[in-house]
């Protein structure tokens, strides 16, 4: 009889592959369950397209920064609404490091846009947002939230934060859809930053976020971890656009002193505007995923067959492809100026090359 034989060996497949199925999840840099959400009523809120809160989890779907994808999104309604998500693994409070120069921890991505295409111009639903750890370890989101900090809140007139949040938006009343840069139209300064829904997220593969995608088979895990610099004006090559924050900007509610985190395990997101003075249709924070950072090489620009976009390698193909493009003279080459000084000087010279081998050597980070 064969088959008795067999089933040992079949009970330890089952239990190898479970093994990897509950390894692959753990280790998934998006947020793997939801926690509560309690959305406020709006035009989407009980509309099955919406509010789905599982539509949180797992990578976004991106459009073209002036027009986004509206397939994968849950709505929080208007303000006050909101989500509470959960991930796989804490999400460490990283320092600054050549794969994440801003030291920055979470992306949040929405369905924001730039009006017609202006990066100084964006229509944006904001999104409060909050993160906890289970200090009690007790898998509950039971603990203190802290809330990320922008420039707006900490204006805020109200004696203590949670005064600012509850139960009225600062955002309100105005509805802000229209978010224009308040630092100017031409500096290349970001002035808003810190909340959800602001920053369009880019479809899979579009590095240079021209609307197109240079690689669709990139992994959604590589592509959507990569941050944008929220303090620059416009999308950073290599990124998956979104909202990144640093969880270093956590500030108490009550006492609005920053706190020090060193990891959280939740994030809250509550939409921040009213849909009630928006003379047209609804305006509330929409949601389609939560990546935790993975730091990039910046040298990892390739993968196998110079395929274009990380693989989390350095190999030859990433050479390659940047020799390709400095030959080229692509924008994306011009990476230094004299003396190796990091950022385009608008020359393609020996410097460029050497900064990028410099990145090329550099030690793994842990990811
Ligand atoms: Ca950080
Ligand atoms: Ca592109
Ligand atoms: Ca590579
Ligand atoms: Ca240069």
């Amino acid at each position: 009889m064969p088959l008795p034989r067999l089933r040992p060996v079949l009970n330890l497949t089952m239990f190898l592959l479970c093994l990897l199925t509950s390894i692959t999840f753990a280790s998934s840099p998006f947020a793997t369950s939801v926690v509560s959400y309690n959305p406020q009523p709006g035009q989407f809120t009980s509309n099955p397209a919406f509010n789905d809160p599982a539509r949180a989890l797992g990578p976004p779907l991106g459009g073209t920064p002036a027009q986004p994808d509206n397939t994968k999104l849950v709505t929080l309604g208007r303000e006050g609404g909101n989500i509470t998500l959960a991930f796989g693994r804490p999400v460490r409070n990283r320092a600054a490091s050549p794969g994440n120069p801003r030291a920055l921890d979470l992306i949040l991505f929405g369905n924001a846009f730039y009006v017609g295409g202006n990066p100084a111009r964006r229509w944006a639903e904001p999104g409060i947002i909050e993160v906890s750890a289970d200090v009690n370890n007790n898998t509950l989101a039971d603990d203190p939230f802290y809330v990320i900090a922008g420039p707006y809140l900490l204006s805020a007139p109200a004696p203590t934060l949670l005064e600012a949040l509850l139960p009225a938006s600062i955002f309100a009343p105005g509805g802000l859809t229209i978010l224009d840069n308040p630092l100017g139209p031409d500096t290349t300064t970001e002035g808003v930053y810190a909340y959800a829904d602001c920053t369009p997220t880019l479809l899979l593969g579009d590095l240079d976020a021209d609307g197109e995608s240079d690689n669709p088979a990139l992994d959604p895990a590589r592509f959507y971890t990569s941050p944008d610099n929220p303090l620059a004006v416009g999308l950073t090559p290599f990124s998956g656009g979104g909202d990144a924050i640093d969880l270093s900007w956590a500030v108490d509610p009550i006492t609005r002193q920053t706190v020090q985190l060193a990891q959280i395990d939740f994030v809250r997101v509550r939409s921040g505007l009213s849909s009630a003075q928006v003379s047209f249709g609804e305006a509330s924070t929409e949601l389609g995923g939560v990546a935790i950072v993975q730091p990039r090489s910046p040298a990892d620009i390739a993968g196998p067959g110079q395929s274009l976009g990380p693989d989390g390698e350095r190999t030859a193909d990433d050479i390659i492809v940047f020799l390709s493009w400095f030959i080229a003279q692509r924008p994306l080459a011009d990476i230094a100026g004299p003396g190796q000084s990091l950022g385009p000087d608008g020359e393609f010279t020996a410097d460029d090359l050497i900064v990028f081998m410099g990145w090329f050597l550099l030690p793994a980070e842990e990811p």
